[in-house]
């Protein structure tokens, strides 16, 4: 992380002990290693293909891909304990059986890093969207002794990465929530290692740091204090990075991709992404030139409108999906947006972006707590 981007990072997080929490994330930006997707130019392609290099990279422990855990379907197990006690154990075969039986399911769902908060470049495309298929915990915890009075899982990744999410997301699901699951596919293929294969948690709603990958242990406990990595080493005492750790409504550009980037006029393109975890993105506003604010096109917003050239295996994956029937945009997915500016002069322009999710929540330039509700994003490009 640039010293200019996790100062600006530290500046917008605005909480009260920053000299303390600045410490935190400075020996925290040591051991946590961040790559931004690379390969793509222009519209941002509805589905991230799951490839290294496109798909952004992560590593809460500070590891190199290289150094990351390499675990197959063979030898991958995950346990389900309480304590010192095992309640259940389960390989990659018995994920497969269960899906046999009919227990699998699939969803789209947007992996968003919290190190993507409008920061602006390099960390805003810490973001990737995807189709993940997986047993629900719920049917994994089907017949275990669980405590009657159990409240938190906490989750355990091979690499030592560590996290937590509340029971009741799992036991007592609000109506319309997508089940968090143990996911083993993405995009129709099987879990690559760098994405968390053979299995990895996926939690539809949260951030980047609550779906473990390379997961090995759930274990379940009594003990509500925070857990994990993110919630007690880089982010500790902050209340909604334990719980619940939803993703907050923001938006990026993604075309042009650099702050002052040099563009071909006089008909330019500004396009990106939007998303809120647990809502859905109702509009996305853009101002040229701090002019006022107009609608730009979303895309995707109904069944069949995304343009993405599909492979039949993911076209089958998608009509698969528990959200085929939904109305667009969905939930904790991103929409991909655009807007045509006509007959620009040569020379400095500026954007800014806002959207705004189905509560009515919008981003404006100064949030009260982006955590909910990020920041408008500005950049400036320059016309040839
Ligand atoms: N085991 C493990 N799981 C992890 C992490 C990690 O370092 N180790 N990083 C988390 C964070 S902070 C993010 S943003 C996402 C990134 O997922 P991706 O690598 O598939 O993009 O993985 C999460 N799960
Ligand atoms: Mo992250």
């Amino acid at each position: 992380m640039s010293e200019r981007t996790r100062r600006e990072f530290l500046r917008q997080l605005g909480l009260g002990a920053v000299g303390f929490l600045g410490i935190r994330i400075m020996s925290g930006c040591e051991f946590v290693s961040v790559e931004q997707k690379g390969g793509l130019t222009g519209t941002e392609p509805f589905l991230t293909p799951a490839d290294d290099g496109i798909w952004y990279w992560q590593s809460g422990q500070g590891l190199s891909k290289e150094a990351s855990p390499r675990l197959t379907p063979e030898s991958w197990r995950l346990r389900i304990t309480q304590g010192n006690d095992t309640l259940g154990e389960f390989d990659h075969a018995a994920l497969k059986a269960l899906e046999s039986e009919g227990k699998a399911v699939s969803y789209w769902k947007t992996m968003r890093c919290v190190f993507s908060l409008n920061v602006g470049p390099p960390l805003l495309t810490l973001v990737a969207n995807g189709i993940f298929k997986g047993i629900p915990l719920a049917d994994l915890f089907e017949g275990l002794d669980l405590p009657a009075d159990g409240v938190k899982i906490r989750t355990f990744g091979a690499d030592g990465f560590t996290s937590n999410l509340a029971l009741s997301r799992v036991l007592e699901p609000a109506a319309e929530a997508l089940p968090a699951i143990i996911a083993y596919e993405l995009n129709g293929e099987p879990m690559t290692r760098l994405r968390g294969g053979p299995a990895r948690l996926i939690i539809p709603e949260m951030w980047g740091y609550k779906n473990v990958k390379w997961i090995d242990r759930l274990d379940l406990t009594r003990d509500g204090a925070a857990f994990g990595q993110y919630e007690t080493v880089l982010f500790p005492g902050n209340a909604l990075i334990d719980n619940p750790g939803t993703v907050a409504l923001g938006s990026t550009i993604t075309s042009p991709r650099t702050a002052r980037a040099e563009v071909a006029g006089p008909d330019v393109t500004i396009s990106g992404i939007a998303v809120v975890g647990d809502d859905r993105i109702d509009r996305v506003e853009v101002s040229l030139d701090d002019g006022d604010f107009v609608a730009a096109e979303l895309i995707g917003d109904e069944p069949g409108a995304v343009r993405v050239d599909l492979s039949p295996a993911l076209q089958t994956a998608m009509n698969d999906t528990l959200q085929a029937n939904q109305s667009w945009p969905l939930p904790n997915v991103w929409v991909t947006w655009a807007i045509v500016f006509e007959g620009l002069a040569a020379g400095s322009h500026s954007v800014t972006i806002r959207a705004s999710d189905s509560q009515g929540r919008k981003q404006s330039s100064q949030s009260s707590n982006i955590l909910l509700v990020g920041n408008e994003v500005r950049m400036e490009f320059v016309v040839t």
